[in-house]
């Protein structure tokens, strides 16, 4: 099993996108957890991406193939890590922020909660303060769920959060923050109810926020 790991880890640091999704299956039909898998090895293996960016082994061309070798594996992985019979917790609308094209940590965020039985409207990546805000209006919504990575589209959080309060509809949803450099500091200024580090966090923040236990 630690071979199939080991290479799984390699071709999604390298961008071999069908090396990944072989490697996975083989790591899911040789009995691995699907949450190890995801948490020891493929996160691992994006943040070693983003080390070798940050010092120049590796350009754009090179994060963004090793970002689709991520969501092709991460495919396979989704059926396990939402398969679920537990009752609809609450509605939740998801979405990377204005600017922010990172999306792969918001779809897990989005898996991990519809495994823990919420309903999620995941508006995409780029999502416009307005297009946050008309979601929350169609009615039924408990949380927004909002991811960021770059330091600079963080203030598009609090941009959302305060057209939510023009919008008179603050008070109707619990809002959640995270993405790597959100931090509970940050939670607290922009005025949102919570942050999460991780996307198993983001589940017991979740439920905390609209009052479940697990
Ligand atoms: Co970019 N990128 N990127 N990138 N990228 C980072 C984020 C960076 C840290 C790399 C680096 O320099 N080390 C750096 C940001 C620096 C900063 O602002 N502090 C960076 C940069 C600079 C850029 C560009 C500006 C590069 C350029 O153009 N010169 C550019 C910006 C484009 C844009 O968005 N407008 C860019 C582009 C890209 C790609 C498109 C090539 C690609 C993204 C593809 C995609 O997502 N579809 C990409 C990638 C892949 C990365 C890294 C390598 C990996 C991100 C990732 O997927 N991680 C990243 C380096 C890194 O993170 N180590 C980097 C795996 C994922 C599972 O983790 O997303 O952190 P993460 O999500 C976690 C937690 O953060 C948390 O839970 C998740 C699961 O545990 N979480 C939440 C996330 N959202 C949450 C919401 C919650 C709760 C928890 O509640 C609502």
């Amino acid at each position: 099993m630690k071979d199939v790991l080991d290479s799984l880890k390699k071709a999604i640091e390298e961008g071999q996108a069908k090396d990944a999704a072989k490697a996975v299956q083989a790591a899911l039909d040789g009995g691995a957890e699907p949450g190890a898998i995801l948490r020891e090895v493929m996160v691992p293996a994006m943040d070693e991406v983003g080390r070798r960016y940050e010092c120049g082994d590796y350009f754009l061309p090179e994060m963004l193939i090793s970002a689709r070798a991520m969501k092709e594996a991460l495919a396979l992985l989704r059926p396990r890590l939402v398969a679920t019979d537990v009752k609809p917790a609450g509605t939740v609308v998801a979405g990377t922020v204005k600017g922010d094209l990172h999306d792969i940590g918001k779809n897990l965020v989005c898996m991990m909660l519809e495994g823990a039985g919420f309903e999620v409207r995941d508006l995409g990546c780029d999502v416009a303060p307005e297009k946050f805000v008309d979601a929350v209006k169609t009615g039924g919504v408990s949380l927004l769920a909002l991811s960021a990575l770059l330091t600079t589209t963080l203030p598009n959080m609090k941009v959302t959060i305060e057209q939510l309060k023009s919008a008179g509809l603050r008070e109707k949803v619990g809002v959640m923050v995270g993405g790597a450099p959100v931090t509970d500091k940050l939670a607290t200024d922009i005025g949102a109810d919570g942050y999460a580090e991780d996307a198993t966090g983001a589940v017991a923040l979740a439920r905390r926020l609209v009052g479940v236990s697990a």
